[in-house]
């Protein structure tokens, strides 16, 4: 982590905590040095979580992390490239990229930290949000069902990918070093806490 440079930005209670933790813990345990460890991660709440890790680093467009972290591996196949990025980033505008490095099976990690919703620009409804919940943008309820991105990974041949709570760091932690152990893309969807605007459970 990086003491001397940024505060943390999260709100108390804040999911990002655990998933940072986990990450940093995980990488430490692996014996990943920092000169070949590279965090990409796209635009959310959670994208600010890069700058907390000291190594090689990229805060890139909202959907665009995969792709970013795509080019990083194929320059250089040495590196370990971890995506991080939210649900809505992840799930909605970054969808095909996903899929698509799911499909092509390039050998990074990337971990959404879903929310349920568009956070940093304060709780509007994404493609996780559950029927019915009321938010900025539904106010009427979420008329939209949610997505599944476990089976949509799955149905594109994706052999790494699971889904975990922010709470049990152990196992969040134990699953991201197998998702970077995994030759092949892996996919880890973190079920993420977010005081502020997911109060619907
Ligand atoms: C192309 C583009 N569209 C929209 C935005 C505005 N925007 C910034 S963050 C954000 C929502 C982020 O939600 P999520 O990806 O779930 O991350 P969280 O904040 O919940 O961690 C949006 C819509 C943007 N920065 N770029
Ligand atoms: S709004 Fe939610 S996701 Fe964003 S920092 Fe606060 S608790 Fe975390
Ligand atoms: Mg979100």
């Amino acid at each position: 982590m990086r003491t001397n440079l940024m505060k943390f930005q999260w709100c108390p209670w804040c999911g990002d905590y655990m998933i940072h933790m986990a990450i940093k813990q995980a990488v430490q345990e692996l014996n990943i040095p920092k000169h070949n460890l590279v965090m990409v991660t796209g635009i959310g709440c959670n994208s600010k979580m890069n700058q907390y890790f000291d190594c090689y680093w990229a805060e890139t467009l909202h959907g665009r992390g995969v792709p970013f972290a795509t080019g990083v591996k194929l320059a250089n196949p040495e590196l370990t490239v971890i995506s991080v990025s939210g649900d809505g980033d992840t799930y909605g505008i970054g969808l095909g990229h996903l899929l698509n490095a799911a499909r092509r099976d390039i050998n990074i990690v990337h971990i959404t930290c879903d929310n349920e919703n568009y956070a940093l620009t304060t709780g509007q409804a994404s493609p996780t949000t559950p029927e019915e919940i009321k938010t900025k943008s539904t106010p009427q309820g979420n008329p939209t069902r949610p997505l599944d991105p476990i089976a949509l990974l799955k149905a594109v041949g994706c052999e790494s990918v699971t889904s975990v709570e922010d709470k049990d760091i152990k196992l969040l932690k134990e699953t991201i070093m197998e998702a970077i152990q995994h030759q092949g893309f892996s996919h880890v969807n973190v079920q993420q806490t977010c005081p502020s605007w997911k109060k619907w459970e």
